[in-house]
């Protein structure tokens, strides 16, 4: 009778295995279900942890991009201003500070009318000589470009000798 009764065991041990594992997969299938939603609710707070390291590359790039930029801030000079009538009857060079003006070929000066009733024409006083001539101007801006080596003297055709300048174009 020993036999029936061990393979009741047996079965019952079989059957309660079986239970086992199966409440056991139904477990870790639950956790499993779980864990996936949980997940990407965790996942939203690394995305503005995310934020917070982009403002650290971008404080680094502006300091390399300035940088790069100032040496080509350095080329401005070749736009050559001259102020027209500033504080009088005057061409007043922003760069030298006088009425001369020094550039190398192939540069432009450009003339910039702050008083009134102005103009830059080519030539020795009182001589246009047709290289350039802006005619009588109160505002506004002319600009010539040098392309040819040498001095360049001008006037204001209004006031004459009282208001003459010199372009110095070097090689
Ligand atoms: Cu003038």
């Amino acid at each position: 009778m020993p036999h029936p009764s061990r393979f009741r065991f047996i079965r019952s041990l079989t059957l309660g295995c079986l239970l086992a594992s199966t409440a056991i997969a139904f477990v870790f299938s639950c956790h499993s279900d779980h864990s996936s939603p949980t997940q990407p609710v965790v996942n939203p707070s690394p995305t503005p942890r995310g934020a917070v390291p982009t403002p650290t590359p971008m404080g680094a790039v502006p300091t390399p991009t300035p940088m790069g930029v100032m040496p080509t801030a350095t080329p401005p000079p070749a736009a050559h201003m001259v102020n027209v009538g500033q504080n009088g009857n005057n061409f007043l060079d922003q760069q030298s500070g006088s009425s001369t003006t020094t550039i190398t070929a192939g540069q432009t000066v450009q003339w910039n009318w702050v008083g009134s009733f102005h103009s830059s024409t080519s030539g020795n006083c009182c001589t246009p000589d047709g290289k350039w001539d802006s005619g009588v101007m109160s505002s506004g801006t002319f600009s010539h470009t040098f392309s040819s080596p040498g001095n360049f003297p001008y006037f204001c055709t209004v006031h004459g000798s009282l208001m003459t300048g010199m372009v110095v174009v070097s090689p």
